[in-house]
């Protein structure tokens, strides 16, 4: 058994107990009440999902394993010569909980190293998409053809205990997370470079290989770095983590659920928003012809947007109510890397007015930029320039931190999700009875 395994295994054994007796001597204990409003708005705030490794607090941020981001970047053991610490080292802290060390994070770059090779189908699969696909479409489909190479449907179909389906998820999570980078680029040359591509590097960590893949030379390597980690889990009722949780409670394996995870990614208001952030600014640059626009020009055209009935792509979050530490940390890398950069100072004055205005605005909760309004100006800032492809790199980082949740929730036994639905005149009845 390699550290990381072994490691998580004991993690989970000792972890095994503290649900089992939260179970069995509090379940009746109750935590939090529904209200209408909440069910007919999303189920914004019911407290209702069991998860360790992330929390998002409204004000702080997101904290992995209990540690802040800047804590994470800090104590995350880095490559040499690098800024950003090796992604392997984040999957170890969530995976595990523990911090780890050089040799733990050597270990799980050879892991992943060892299981980079993509089925020859799954090139198949993405040549048979027309180049006008929207690349989450194939990404999703690439990694729902994989599901064929599934450990947990073979040795489920052989029979396995229940407490055991943690490890071959653990085996398709780590086979899976180590062929991302390779389907990412491979649908990249297919629909942006005539199908020119760079083969993958056994011998550089997976931030270097994918920056090596893309053809980007350093500081992409850490660009790379730090968007997968930033990216990689935001507690579990986001969209993408939800989804991945719930697919997966049905014990459909990491490659269909990871799909349906893609597929939930996909949406504007959730990862495509990185997209739309730049799409958004192309569209301002245009009707500026070329030219950096005022301070008043800015605003009227955050006002047209808003009075267009369209939102401000980038601001606003669900739980967040501050500046998300993720924008921050990409802020202060676009401050040390890029700040001269044109779309850099077009965000940067985007800073200074949405927020004011969105108050002004009276509507959305929270005026603050969220991760997307300054993930895809990096990202263009080093010739990736064709924006839809902005999620994709999403997808790869948020896989890490849904596989990380979907390895606890069969290790820790949870079951089939199915809350309960009521109809309309269900809810009028239950209301009226209240009054
Ligand atoms: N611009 C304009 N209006 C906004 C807004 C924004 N950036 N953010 C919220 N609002 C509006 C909502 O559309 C909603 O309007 P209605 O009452 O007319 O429906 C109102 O404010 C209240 O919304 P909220 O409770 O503040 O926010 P929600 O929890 O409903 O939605 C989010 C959160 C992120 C979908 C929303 O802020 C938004 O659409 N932001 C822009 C898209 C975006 O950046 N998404 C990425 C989020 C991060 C991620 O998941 O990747």
């Amino acid at each position: 058994m390699g550290t990381l395994k072994q490691k998580l295994f004991e993690k989970i054994e000792e972890h095994r107990p503290r649900i089992q007796k939260l179970m069995k001597e509090s379940g009746d204990v109750v935590i939090d009440q529904v209200t209408v409003s909440q069910i007919i708005g999303g189920m914004r705030g019911i407290k209702c999902l069991l998860t360790d490794i992330s929390y998002l607090d409204p004000n702080e941020g997101i904290r992995y394993r209990g540690h802040t981001l800047p804590e994470v970047f800090k104590q995350l053991p880095k490559p040499p010569n690098s800024e950003m610490p090796y992604v392997e080292g984040l999957i170890y802290l969530l995976y595990t909980g523990d911090i780890p060390n050089e040799s733990n994070v050597a270990c799980v770059v050879d892991e992943l190293s060892k299981r980079r090779i993509l089925p020859r189908y799954v090139y198949e699969v993405l040549d048979a998409f027309p180049t006008v696909s929207h690349p989450m479409a194939m990404f999703s489909a690439a990694i729902l053809a994989m599901q064929r190479e599934s450990t947990f449907a073979r040795k489920y179909n052989a029979g396995l205990p229940k407490y055991d389906y943690w490890d071959p998820m653990f085996e398709d999570s780590l086979n899976l997370i180590a062929k991302l980078p390779e389907v990412a680029t491979y649908i990249y040359s297919k629909l942006y470079q005539g199908g020119k591509r760079i083969q993958s590097n056994p011998n550089l960590d997976f931030g270097a290989n994918f920056a090596s893949m893309m053809g980007k030379e350093k500081p992409y390597d850490d660009v790379a770095r730090m968007h997968f980690i930033i990216h990689a889990d935001h507690e579990s009722g986001n969209i993408s983590a939800h989804t991945g949780h719930l697919v997966a409670s049905s014990l459909s394996g990491i490659y269909l659920s990871i799909s349906a995870m893609i597929n939930g990614l996909a949406g504007p208001l959730h990862g495509l928003a990185s997209q739309e952030v730049l799409r958004w600014l192309q569209e301002v640059m245009d009707k500026m012809g070329g030219k950096t626009p005022t301070e008043d020009e800015m605003k009227q055209f955050v006002w047209d947007t808003l009075h267009s009935g369209q939102v401000i792509p980038g601001f606003g979050h669900a739980v967040l109510r501050k500046t998300d530490p993720r924008y921050k940390l990409q802020r202060e890398f676009s401050l040390k890397h890029l700040k001269n950069d044109k779309i850099f100072k077009y965000v940067d004055l985007l800073y200074k007015v949405v927020p004011p205005i969105l108050k002004e605005h009276g509507k959305a909760k929270n005026p603050w930029p969220n991760v997307d309004a300054q993930s895809g100006v990096v990202q263009w800032h080093y010739g990736v320039t064709e924006y839809d492809f902005y999620t994709v790199l999403f997808g790869i980082g948020r896989a890490i931190g849904i596989t990380a949740n979907i390895i606890w929730d069969r290790a820790l036994g949870f079951p089939l999700e199915r809350p309960k639905s009521l109809t309309t005149a269900m809810l009028e009845d239950l209301v009226s009875k209240k009054k």
